[in-house]
């Protein structure tokens, strides 16, 4: 289908904002071709400038697990809005948002809202250093925990596995004391943590990775990065931006049976606002300021919109079956393409956990960064054009995760399958 406004669009907004977006992902790069520009979402469905109305995988990049426009989030929204849109003072809503994140999360004793994922993890690292007086981090090749520069780092080489800048303006300084090892391997943060006696404050994991597409933790690594950090006196975060209310309502931790010390949410929690959370053991997050000495602040921080979204959306979701539902759609989209993929005889490994998916143009297990790096990107990006041109929106790129929401039914598994049929008919990622 022919993009004319999308295109007319773009190339306007490359004119003034860099790359024509306002977040890397959005701009089509790694799959190619013009970003979509969207008018408006309805529940499954995106409907773009151009009035093609596509099944939507993206929801976001994982918030929208309602779908979009959610009744009962608009209301809420548009009540809240009738009284104000920021007070820069508390309001009872961030006390109820916090009720429901601390009854979710079992090892959220307290939490502290802020505005995104990034400002959340970047939080979280500052509170491990000064609770543990230690200035070194461990993070794990593939994983994203938001721009920060002391988490823009790639694996150094040698054994030190030193961080490395993983972006100009990251200053050497920002990533020396930031720690690499590749994901699943607790033999390697073993190694990190004996090399560094007493310095490490923190590891920091996506406990299911999402940010290299969907890879799983092997059997054992969450537990041994418990043992190995409760062993060196260093802080387990678990970054839940992306699985919290994903993988499992109550996040991997309930899924896997792991507790960390701090947990990263962001996301689901927002309801599609901006919306981001520290939480963990209270005498930790005690020393947040103005508790504590930690300083954190943030304008909009618990503003009345976003609090409203995200109350609204935790409580449709806590009502019984209702997430289930959405985890029956990413069984079915699952299925959907791995049945096309059988039949065109393509090499397809679709990994799903609870409502987050990858399809990785590849025979094997995708285990980590290594093993995702070596899927067949191009295939990816050829699979990704003839979907959407099909009416079915999944991320463009082959290292994210595709999201289903509560409102994803049978009628748009169907469409994935007829579409995952044709784009594998037309050489799209096909055999
Ligand atoms: P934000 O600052 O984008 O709200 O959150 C950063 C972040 C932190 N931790 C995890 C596990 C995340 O997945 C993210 C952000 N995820 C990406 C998608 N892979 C957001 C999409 C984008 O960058 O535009």
């Amino acid at each position: 289908m022919s993009a004319s406004r999308s295109e007319e669009l773009f190339r306007a907004a490359q004119a003034l904002l860099p790359g024509g977006v306002d977040s890397p992902v959005r701009a089509f790069r790694s799959v190619g071709g013009t970003p979509r520009f969207i008018a408006r979402g309805e529940g499954a469905y995106l409907v773009d400038v151009d009035g093609a109305r596509l099944v939507d995988h993206v929801l976001a990049w994982g918030p929208l697990i309602l779908g979009h426009a959610h009744p009962t989030v608009v209301a809420a929204v548009g009540d809240a809005l009738a009284r104000g849109t920021a007070f820069g003072a508390p309001i009872e809503l961030e006390t109820e948002l916090a009720r429901r994140v601390t009854r979710t999360f079992a090892s959220v004793e307290m939490v502290r809202f802020v505005n995104s994922g990034t400002e959340a993890t970047m939080s979280a690292l500052r509170l491990a250093r000064a609770f543990t007086g230690r200035a070194k981090i461990v993070k794990f090749e593939g994983c994203y925990h938001g721009h920060a520069d002391s988490l823009l780092v790639k694996a150094g080489s040698g054994v030190a596995t030193l961080g490395l800048p993983d972006s100009p303006g990251v200053p050497a300084a920002a990533a020396q004391d930031t720690l690499v090892a590749p994901y699943n391997d607790l033999a390697a943060v073993t190694r990190l943590c004996d090399a560094n006696p007493g310095q490490v404050a923190a590891v920091i994991v996506e406990p299911v990775a999402g940010n290299m597409g969907v890879v799983p933790p092997a059997d054992g690594f969450l537990r041994g990065l418990r043992a190995l950090t409760r062993e060196h006196g260093a802080l387990l975060i678990f970054d839940e931006v992306m699985t919290g209310w994903r993988v499992h309502p109550a996040g991997a931790q309930a899924l896997y049976g792991v507790a960390p010390d701090l947990t990263c949410l962001g996301k689901v929690i927002g309801g599609g606002l901006p919306v981001g959370a520290y939480g963990g053991r209270r005498d930790v997050m005690q020393l947040v300021a103005p508790a504590g000495p930690v300083y954190q602040a943030g304008t909009l921080s618990g503003n009345p919109l976003a609090m409203a979204a995200g109350v609204a959306t935790l409580d449709a979701l806590a009502v019984g079956g209702v997430w289930e539902r959405a985890e029956r759609a990413a069984a079915a989209v699952a299925a959907a393409l791995e049945d096309a993929a059988r039949r065109a005889h393509v090499a397809l490994t679709v990994q799903r956990v609870g409502t987050m998916l990858t399809p990785f143009f590849t025979a094997g297990a995708v285990t980590d960064f290594a093993t995702a790096a070596a899927c067949d990107r191009d295939r990816y990006a050829a699979f990704f054009h003839g979907m959407l041109d099909a009416g079915v929106y999944l991320p463009p790129s082959q290292f994210e995760a595709a999201f289903t929401s509560v409102v994803h039914g049978e009628a748009e598994a169907e469409a994935v399958a007829r579409a995952a049929a044709r784009a594998f008919r037309g050489g799209s990622g096909g055999g």
